[in-house]
């Protein structure tokens, strides 16, 4: 078992990030019977839950004329433009059958701000917009994070840079963790993972 002040973070295995979703990570479905496990070890469970309006701006489609995966300027920063995904009500946005989400104590939603995507469980992506995870956390007790999930470059490397940063101890199991791998983005993840204080174990 562990101790109490441990806390499982369960990013984003919902059925567009799956085989067949609208944005389908690479054996995305594997994870989930290691995840179901470390779901009943963890004393603190959270899953996080990707939950964006129809016409949110992170969309390809909400850009006229813009490619999906093609990168723009926001207010904020860089924004890749993705398939609409994880859109709020949809069976795409509802977690992966298989994963056992009636043994988890939080469900987090993040992304439903339309103007702002929201990568990270903790900050939206101006990085200063907070989700409330952090008061969550610290009023349970936790100080130690373990993130598993989807996808590794994009939302679990984000919160795990970001719990570190809160002061967090992190540890990403790439083992229970699928990419995207756009372009080299897991490289470049893992290095600002190490780079931010994040442990990697497989
Ligand atoms: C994610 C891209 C867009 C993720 C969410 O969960 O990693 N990636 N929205
Ligand atoms: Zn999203």
């Amino acid at each position: 078992m562990r101790d109490p002040n441990e806390a499982l973070i369960v990013i984003d295995i919902q059925n567009d990030f799956c085989p067949g979703g609208a944005l389908a990570v690479a054996g995305g479905d594997q994870i989930i019977p290691r995840v179901n496990d470390l779901l009943s070890e963890f004393p603190i469970r959270v899953l996080t839950q990707d939950w964006h309006p129809a016409d949110h701006r992170s969309f390809a489609a909400s850009h006229p004329g813009a490619e999906p995966f093609s990168v723009i300027q926001m207010p904020y920063g860089p924004q890749v433009l993705w398939p609409a995904h994880c859109v709020q009500g949809t069976v795409g946005a509802a977690f992966h059958p298989d994963l056992r989400s009636d043994r988890a104590d939080l469900v987090l939603r993040k992304g439903f701000r339309p103007e702002i995507d929201s990568y990270s469980a903790f900050f939206e992506n101006d990085h200063s917009t907070p989700t409330g995870l952090e008061g969550y956390l610290r009023s349970r007790g936790a100080t130690r994070l373990t993130l598993v999930g989807l996808a590794t470059d994009f939302c679990v490397a984000w919160s795990a840079i970001d719990a570190a940063r809160l002061g967090f101890e992190v540890t990403v199991l790439m083992g229970a963790c699928r990419a995207i791998d756009l372009d080299g983005s897991l490289d470049r993840a893992c290095d600002d993972m190490r780079a931010a204080g994040v442990r990697l174990e497989e």
